[in-house]
């Protein structure tokens, strides 16, 4: 850690602060003015939101350790780093989606970035059962349009390769996925916790060597296939909405991996948030919103798709299946093309059922079965939700179509599995 790190108060703020025309500028000059709030509510970080006579700022500072653990847990600084440049990367290869960074401090583990107006964080819409129009657009093209331009079918050989170099280096975070999300869950390790009831559907999970060989399978392409950048963690909680804007925040565990990955967790965020709903609605509100996600999660997959395919004819301009070998002699990609999504397609799937299982069973559940007070009803939903992760793990070739993960989400919501 640098000799002059120090982290950051809501009272030490303004006057280490002030000095930085880039967040001066955005905020007003006078310290004396700005107000302070940490509403930092993720796993890692301190977020302060400052206020001032002209505006708003984010400021978000890495601590030296695990936030969810405390100082028994020592993390690189670094971790701001890398968000910083997944951030400008994103921002380039999708404008308008991540917010603008107005300025970083490596030392300090700071980034200062555009403030979000009357946005909120997709998982507490979810689990108010709240609407977002546009949502599955935003996140269908974003996912596609960061999948196709951090590969090698887009960008120059020699620029991906420094690029992997680089993010090669976010040892710790991937770590932490390595572990929480991809180990963790399958093994009585030392930081789990789960509900209780749910041992039954623990050890089936435990003890299925198949399903154990497919997730090392996984955790083999996330370790070794560096095919774009990916954002890293794109759950629920690094969304934010209004009830008509999506933006997509929160970058620190970018990585180069498989284009499927991203998209995965998305949907396993939003199957937990389908499972959750019981425990959060009336029966009548409860499957309206159920199909609302149920489309949203079918929309997400479509934009993504169309949009790869159009990035594919429009930007395919990498080494990868060049037009010099294709169209130029007359030959159709097209299957090459279906054959490239049917492959994102699967491991998002496999991956989609790990993250199913890591929210239940390892560190930092979600707050969707979280927050469901009555631990019997939580245990029933957590418990459909553990085994259509299995499922997708074990029969991801079967499950070809989003629509065929729907139906099946739609028939494990029906039956009692405990
Ligand atoms: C110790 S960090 C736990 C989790 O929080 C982050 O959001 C990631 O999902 C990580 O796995
Ligand atoms: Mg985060």
């Amino acid at each position: 850690m640098p000799d002059n790190y120090l982290a950051l108060t809501p009272e030490s703020l303004p006057e280490r602060l002030c000095k930085i025309k880039e967040i001066a500028g955005e905020v007003g000059a006078d310290p004396n003015s700005w107000d302070v709030a940490e509403v930092g509510d993720g796993n890692l970080n301190l977020v302060f939101i400052v206020t001032g006579d002209l505006g708003k700022v984010i400021v978000k500072q890495a601590l030296p350790y695990v936030r969810l653990v405390g100082d028994s847990w020592p993390l690189t600084l670094e971790r701001a780093f890398f968000e910083y440049n997944a951030l400008i990367r994103q921002e380039e290869r999708d404008p308008g989606v991540v917010p603008k960074v107005l300025y970083f401090d490596s030392a300090q583990g700071l980034i200062a970035m555009e403030y979000l107006e009357n946005h909120k964080i997709l998982r507490n819409k979810l689990i108010d059962g709240e609407k977002v129009d546009g949502l599955s657009e935003v996140l269908g093209l974003h996912c596609a349009r960061i999948a196709f331009k951090g590969s090698d079918l887009y960008m120059e050989t020699k620029t991906k390769k420094s690029d992997v170099s680089l993010f090669e280096k976010n040892i710790e975070l991937m770590a932490i996925t390595e572990n929480l999300v991809f180990t963790d869950p399958y093994f009585t390790a030392e930081m789990n916790s789960n509900t209780e009831g749910l041992e039954k559907i623990i050890n089936i999970l435990r003890n299925d060597i198949k399903m154990k060989t497919c997730v090392q399978n996984m955790l083999r392409k996330f370790a070794s296939n560096t095919e774009t950048m990916c954002h890293g963690d794109l759950h629920s909680g690094s969304i934010m909405c209004t009830n008509n804007q999506t933006r997509v925040i929160d970058p620190e565990f970018a990585f180069y991996g498989p284009m499927g990955f991203d998209l995965g967790m998305l949907l396993a965020n939003f199957l937990m948030a389908y499972f959750s709903q019981e425990g959060h609605r009336k029966n009548s509100e409860q499957s309206d919103y159920q199909s609302w996600i149920c489309t949203i999660m079918k929309e997400t997959v479509e934009h993504f798709q169309a949009e790869f395919s159009t990035l594919w004819n429009s930007a395919r301009n990498g080494i990868l299946f060049p037009k010099t070998l294709f169209e130029d002699q007359g030959h159709s990609s097209l299957s090459a093309l279906e054959s490239f999504l049917n492959s994102i397609w699967s491991d998002a799937v496999g991956f989609c059922g790990i993250e199913m299982h890591r929210r239940c069973l390892s560190l930092a559940h979600n707050a969707d079965f979280e927050l469901i007070e009555d631990t019997k009803l939580r245990a029933k939903l957590e418990a459909r939700n553990l085994l259509m992760g299995r499922d997708l793990i074990l029969e991801t070739q079967n499950i070809d179509t989003v629509e065929k993960l729907i139906t099946m989400a739609q028939d494990y919501n029906s039956k009692d599995v405990l």
